[in-house]
């Protein structure tokens, strides 16, 4: 709390403001091996450290057609693996992203603060424009500036994402440094927060493209819900080289891909798998990142079954949430409305 009187004590000195960490993924499935080693597990591991909030990004999944019951269903599972995968409400923000007015409200302001060749630019609309060459939609060529004002809203310091997201938030922090010079300092410039290993986890059957919950192939990614044996099988068939050597190479698509996995579970270095796998084949390899990987799944999937038993638990999580996150919203986008000069209400 902000005290009014004036003093030099110690212990009347302000503290310091927490850091604000905020981070955000789509409902358009269960979340993949990709994103939790990606994103969602380090957010668990930041709850301590500072201000987090995290919410599930239900506007952002309309870019793409959703079958309405579906994307319900999903959004509330989302949630629900949210805290699965670590995320204590007790201790940070979670929330859905429509439920609060604000990020829609904002998303439009940027919007008109945002360059039509900015847009084009970037790699995400070009990839998913193609993908989906039916429904090229002004939502999914203006996705960046709502991400923006997802960010901005709650003047985040730092934004952990995995390396896809990179371009987003150099753009988000283009926009916000714009907006500033014209109206005065109005938001925080965010800082991308990037994993060291397991930034970029591939797509089991074609390790040269991003591993992804929207893959038409299952084979190519593992779901945090995955059966531990489905997940072993699915490394059996995962695509690697001819070469039967295990170790960390260009070229080596495949395994460099296992490898990571391996090291963002194990903690251990390419060095240390390198010597552990020497002389073996794939096949001792590949099984046991199956392994590894479906015992560090198992928790997961174990608190998912019993939080979606409590659906009550669930919906009274999220609406807290959306309650916390709107007040602190309106105190930016106040303050946005005032700067561009709309009329107060
Ligand atoms: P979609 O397939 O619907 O595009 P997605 O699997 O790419 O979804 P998002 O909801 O877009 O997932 O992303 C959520 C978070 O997971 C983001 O921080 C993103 O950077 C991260 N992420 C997604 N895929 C990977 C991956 N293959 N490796 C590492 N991080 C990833
Ligand atoms: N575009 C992100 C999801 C997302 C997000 C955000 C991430 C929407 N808004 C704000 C970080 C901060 C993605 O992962 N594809």
């Amino acid at each position: 709390m902000e005290s009014t009187t004036v003093t030099t004590a110690p212990e009347a000195v302000k503290p310091e403001r927490k850091k604000v960490i905020l981070s955000g993924i789509q409902p358009t499935g269960v979340f993949t091996l990709g994103n939790y080693i990606g994103a969602v597990r380090n957010w668990g591991q930041m709850q301590e450290d500072y201000q987090c909030a995290y919410f599930i990004a239900d506007l952002h999944s309309l870019t793409v057609r959703q079958e309405p019951a579906q994307l319900r269903k999903q959004t509330l599972e989302a949630f629900a693996l949210l805290l699965a995968c670590g995320i204590d409400p007790q201790k940070s923000l979670c929330f859905i992203q429509s439920h609060v007015p604000a990020h829609a409200e904002l998303g439009w302001i940027l919007d008109c603060y945002t360059q039509f060749g900015e847009l084009s630019r970037m790699t995400q609309f070009k990839d998913k424009s193609a993908r989906h060459a039916d429904n090229v939609n002004a939502g999914l060529f203006t996705y960046p500036s709502l991400m923006a004002g997802d960010i901005l809203l709650y003047q985040a310091d730092f934004v952990p994402v995995g390396a896809d997201q990179k371009q987003h938030l150099e753009f988000t922090r283009d926009l916000a440094t714009r907006f500033n010079n014209l109206y005065g300092q109005t938001f925080r410039i965010p800082e991308p927060y990037i994993p060291k290993t397991g930034a970029r986890v591939m797509s089991l059957q074609d390790p040269t493209k991003k591993m992804s919950k929207s893959d038409t192939n299952a084979n190519g990614f593992i779901t945090v819900l995955d059966d531990p044996k489905v997940i072993v099988n699915k490394f059996k068939r995962a695509i690697t080289d001819s070469e039967a050597q295990v170790c960390y190479r260009e070229g080596k698509d495949g395994i460099n891909n296992l490898m990571s996995i391996y090291s963002a579970i194990t903690g251990r270095t390419f060095e240390q798998i390198e010597q552990e796998f020497a002389g073996q084949g794939y096949g001792a390899f590949k099984l046991a990142v199956g392994e590894a990987v479906a015992e560090e799944l198992r928790p997961v999937r174990e608190e998912f079954a019993r939080l979606m038993k409590d659906k009550g638990y669930l919906e009274a999580t999220y609406r807290a949430g959306a309650e916390q996150a709107t007040a602190i919203s309106q105190r930016t986008i106040t303050k946005v409305k005032k700067k561009v000069g709309l009329l107060a209400p």
